[in-house]
């Protein structure tokens, strides 16, 4: 796991105009990102519209995208889901598939308890031999710090990804649980700050979108390049602001791919895209934020 590190795109699932998984496009959105120096994939997540998905459409998906970038990039898939035996199936399915580890948001719906949570993720440690990284996501509940020490102490937990945005608490969990323990940061308004409190990688949704400038923040920070860091983040926390404003941030970084010619296909509904003059529109409104 040591090697899932650096800038990790939460890779968007490309769905046909009528909503069907795109295999082609999902191949060719792949190799576009491998050709853009990400460091790792994390597929069907929230980015990837995984619960909008039928699990054999989860798992189509991640064979799809590992049959390009298998031997090239670490790969972790998302395996979340409301119910444990659901989680358990997609886990045994991403081992086979040959991923490096495993993640899942906790149980969601219902406010499960601490100790609900604790069992669901145990239970799945127990189920797969695959090294699982825990996931704090104030969407699906925002798990208490000595949950997550507590979690960090099961065999095959190897890490946490972590959304939420008190990155403050990031050395105190490595403190208690070592520096092998790994701590990936999920806000990409945070990027260069989560590089800084030393987290091992940043995993999000505009690594989709800009993959080349969040490298570029993630080298500037770890050649103590502060300045151009700050300058970088600064930009890219004015286009994402953007996007994020349209209430449809998915949606949005598809129809800003798709405009530039990348072919990111569409999201699934309840999420609305952009078609041509309002596609055309926020991608011209992105050029001039890009260029201010
Ligand atoms: C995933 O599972 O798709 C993610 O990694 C999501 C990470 C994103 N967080 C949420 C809550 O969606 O990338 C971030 C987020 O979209 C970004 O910081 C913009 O707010």
């Amino acid at each position: 796991i040591k090697d899932f590190n650096g800038v990790i795109p939460a890779a968007i699932t490309p769905f046909d105009i009528n909503e069907n998984i795109d295999l082609d496009a999902t191949r060719e959105f792949t190799e576009f990102l491998l050709g853009n120096d990400i460091h790792g994939l994390y597929l069907t997540g929230s980015t990837g519209e995984g619960f909008l998905m039928k699990s054999e459409e989860r798992m189509k998906v991640v064979e799809t995208v590992m049959e390009v970038a298998k031997d090239k990039v670490p790969v972790v898939v998302h395996v979340g889901n409301i119910g444990t035996k659901r989680t358990i199936e997609l886990a045994r399915h991403a081992k086979e598939a040959g991923a490096t580890a495993i993640s899942s948001v906790p149980p969601f719906y219902w406010h499960f308890d601490s100790k609900q949570i604790f069992n669901y993720y145990k239970d799945i440690a127990e189920a797969v031999d695959i090294p699982m990284i825990i996931y704090n996501v104030p969407l699906a509940g925002v798990l208490p710090i000595s949950l997550i020490k507590e979690l960090g102490k099961i065999d095959n937990i190897v890490g946490v990804k972590y959304t939420n945005t008190d990155i403050y608490q990031i050395p105190v969990i490595k403190d208690e649980l070592g520096d092998d323990f790994m701590i990936y940061g999920g806000a990409d308004e945070l990027a260069s700050s989560n590089i800084l409190v030393g987290v091992d990688g940043i995993v999000g949704s505009f690594y989709n979108l800009f993959p080349g400038l969040f490298v570029d923040i993630y080298n500037a920070v770890k050649n103590d390049n502060v300045k151009e860091a700050y300058k970088l983040q600064e930009k890219a926390v004015r286009l994402i602001n953007y996007v994020v404003s349209t209430n449809n941030m998915v949606a949005g970084i598809k129809s800003i791919l798709r405009d530039a010619g990348i072919n990111a296909g569409y999201a699934r509904k309840p999420f609305l895209n952009f078609y041509d003059k309002d596609q055309e529109q926020l991608s011209k409104e992105i050029i001039e934020i890009a260029d201010k």
